[in-house]
């Protein structure tokens, strides 16, 4: 989608600090980040949210999840520690509705979830 900031990254039209890449998924540094270490991991195919995975692509979900690994070791935080978020919706205040994880550390995480 070309009017996707997301879409626009992954497309290399918006440069963005790549951390980690394959073919389906690619990974970057947030632009306001929320903790020391802050990576965002996206489909490189659009999808609004977590809402539109839908069966057919539990290989794309299990690759999405293989690369937060993946990026905890590029960060240097796999053994400190790392929280994975997806933010889904008004509610969870999704503000790009392309999906991505939010992979965050490199300090000790407030423990409110919310
Ligand atoms: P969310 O609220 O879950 O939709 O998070 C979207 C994140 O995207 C937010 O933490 C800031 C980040 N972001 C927004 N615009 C850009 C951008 O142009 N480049 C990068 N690297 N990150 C961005």
């Amino acid at each position: 989608m070309s009017d996707c900031l997301f879409c626009r990254i992954a497309s290399g039209d918006i440069p963005a600090e790549t951390i980690y890449e394959n073919e389906q998924v690619l990974a970057f540094r947030d632009i306001n980040p929320q903790a020391k270490a802050h990576a965002l991991i996206i489909p490189k195919k659009h999808l609004d949210s977590l809402n539109d995975l839908n069966q057919t692509e539990d290989g794309l979900l299990a690759g999405l999840l293989r690369a937060a690994q993946d990026v905890a070791k590029a960060l240097g935080i796999d053994q400190s520690g790392y929280r994975l978020v997806s933010n889904c919706g008004p509610d969870a205040r999704q503000s790009v509705h392309h999906l991505h994880f939010h992979v965050l550390g490199g300090e000790t995480l407030s423990d409110r979830m919310v």
